[in-house]
């Protein structure tokens, strides 16, 4: 099995930053108060302020990479170094605006719920510039921004409970309260001050799933019983690393695992009463026979809008004949 080499590769040698930092604004806490504004404004369900230099889990991902637990994306190894400082993704980062956006409901079904609308890296991202341009206008001239929507080498969770936005459940998401973890992820960094974090939290060393309490639904409910602990994914084993992520053949077993499942995966999720009980709607599927039977230029037509594209037409038409294969078997 894949593993991760034992230290990260270095960041290519940096160029000083092309930019100095801005002026110090006259009233920090006001901007902050503003990009929170903003950022309801943009519909955003939950936001927070994030004011420090560099992530305080680093050690704890990078662990994970180590033990193997990312197969085959390599580019986490790759932009390990990257993940340690904010500076790496914009010189000077003096705040993080972190915000969350709520998914349309949905039931159960064969694509994972954040895929089944338009692309939410496109409409977080959107929002994200615009919210950047209304601020600037009350920013210090020479102002930066940076909008980071998963691709950046960014510890996005970490952020989002640093900034307050909630806390991490032992599926390993993002639980905002009165909300759930149905909801992804974006970032807005920038090099002035928007004045103190909205939450102190504490060390990620304490790490206890009190909010849990003893529940252990998302552990026992995942088919592939790819959590390792509590907070602990084993991703080779998860069913949204093998559909979306995994680019290879699938190896023996793997292609059985997937058992229905098209893209991604939400059980962890679907499991857990932070999300209150599963809506009784229609099961929201994709035909696998017809998925396995389109072109390349009909994937495109049909999803490049979508977050399916992660996978590609390549990676969803071997999810769809894995699917058919298990349908064969039973
Ligand atoms: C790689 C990746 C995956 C991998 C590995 C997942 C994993 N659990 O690590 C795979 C492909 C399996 C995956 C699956 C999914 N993913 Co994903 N994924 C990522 C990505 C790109 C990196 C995650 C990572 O660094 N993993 C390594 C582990 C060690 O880090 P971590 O799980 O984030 O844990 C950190 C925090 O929990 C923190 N921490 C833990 N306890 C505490 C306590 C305190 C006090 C603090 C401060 C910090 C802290 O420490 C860890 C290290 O920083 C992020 C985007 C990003 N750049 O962060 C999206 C991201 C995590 N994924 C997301 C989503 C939506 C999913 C899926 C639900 C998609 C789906 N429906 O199929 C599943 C959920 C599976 C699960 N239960 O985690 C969202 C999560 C939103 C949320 N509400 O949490 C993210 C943030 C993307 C986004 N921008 O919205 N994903
Ligand atoms: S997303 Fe699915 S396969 Fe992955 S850990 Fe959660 S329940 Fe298990
Ligand atoms: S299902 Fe239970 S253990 Fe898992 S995250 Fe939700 S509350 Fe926590």
């Amino acid at each position: 099995m894949k593993t991760a080499p034992a230290s990260p590769p270095p960041l290519p040698r940096k160029r000083p930053p092309r930019f100095p930092p801005p002026p110090e604004p006259s009233d920090p806490a006001g901007l902050g108060k503003l990009a929170l504004t903003l950022a309801g404004r943009h519909g955003f369900c939950a936001a927070g302020v994030l004011s420090a230099p560099k992530p305080l889990t680093w050690d704890r991902f990078w662990n994970w990479v180590a033990a193997g637990y990312a197969g085959e994306m390599d580019w986490l190894a790759r932009d390990a170094a990257a993940r340690q400082d904010f500076s790496h993704i914009l010189p000077f980062t003096r705040s993080v605006l972190a915000v969350a956006l709520l998914l349309p409901p949905g039931g159960p079904g064969n694509v994972a719920r954040y895929a089944r609308g338009d692309d939410y890296h496109v409409t977080v991202r959107r929002a994200l510039h615009r919210i950047a341009a209304e601020l600037a206008k009350s920013c210090p001239e020479g102002t930066h921004f940076r909008v980071c929507v998963d691709t950046a080498p960014l510890l996005e969770r970490e952020v989002a409970v640093r900034a307050g936005l909630g806390f991490i459940g032992k599926n390993g998401m993002l639980i905002i309260p009165g909300v759930g973890s149905h909801a992804v992820l974006g970032e807005l960094l920038t090099d002035v001050d928007l004045g103190p974090s909205s939450a102190t939290v504490p060390e990620p060393a304490e790490t206890s799933f009190s909010e849990c309490g003893s529940c252990t639904a998302c552990l026992d409910g995942c088919p592939t019983s790819a959590f390792k602990g509590p907070g602990l994914l084993d991703a080779r084993l998860c069913l949204s690393y093998l559909t979306i992520e995994k680019r290879s053949d699938f190896e023996a077993g793997e292609a059985d695992a997937i058992g229905e499942t098209l893209f991604g995966c939400d059980i962890c999720q679907d499991v857990c009463p932070w999300n209150g009980p599963p809506l009784k709607t229609a099961a929201a599927q994709l035909d696998p026979g017809e998925i396995a039977s389109l072109t390349e230029e009909e994937f495109d037509a049909r999803f490049s809008h979508t977050a399916l594209t992660r996978a590609g037409w390549r990676g969803l038409a071997r999810n769809a004949r894995a699917v058919l294969a298990n349908r064969g078997k039973s």
